[in-house]
């Protein structure tokens, strides 16, 4: 079993329902949940893109297998979901990815881990930091505007 994080994220239908059945989903097949953040409501990153707000939050718990069965599983639940892979950073109805997989460093073209963006992103950070208070320094590192941008929008 490896600890790891995973950050859900999605801005379009209902983010709340579909990151509550995915959870479910999630620990039917051999992730085993500790701890999730709260929900958090920021504007659709880059700033200026015309689309719905994001709700984003982070889950810690382990993982029976590795992290490319880990990637496996997380894109089989997105595309149940309605997740259409279109352009970078195209709306979606969920989004799943793998922050943190124990103590691996892995760089292939299908998975990077730790994620490579996660340290520029408010939406992010902040509910890891919920959840281990390491990320913190990285929080206060952000531009403040995106700090307030990023909302606590309530537990799921
Ligand atoms: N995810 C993206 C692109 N933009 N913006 C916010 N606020 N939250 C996200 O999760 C997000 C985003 C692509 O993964
Ligand atoms: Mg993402
Ligand atoms: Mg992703």
């Amino acid at each position: 079993m490896t600890e790891t994080l995973i950050a859900f994220g999605g801005n379009l239908s209902n983010p709340k329902v579909t990151f509550r059945i995915a959870l479910d989903e999630l620990c039917e097949r051999g992730f085993h949940l500790r701890r999730r953040s709260g929900l958090w409501r920021s504007p659709a990153w880059p700033p200026g893109s015309d689309q719905p707000d994001y709700l984003n939050a982070v889950v810690q718990g382990h993982f029976e297998s590795n992290a490319k069965d880990l990637l496996k599983l997380l894109q089989s639940i997105e595309n149940r979901h309605g997740r259409i892979r279109s352009v970078p950073n195209a709306a979606r109805t969920l989004d799943l990815d793998i922050l943190t997989f124990g103590d691996d460093v892995l760089k292939t073209e299908e998975l990077e881990v730790p994620h490579p963006r996660m340290l520029e992103r408010a939406f992010v950070l902040i509910p890891a930091s919920e959840l281990q208070s390491k990320w913190l320094r990285y929080v206060q590192r952000l531009p403040q505007a995106d700090i307030e941008a990023t909302r606590y929008a309530g537990p799921w």
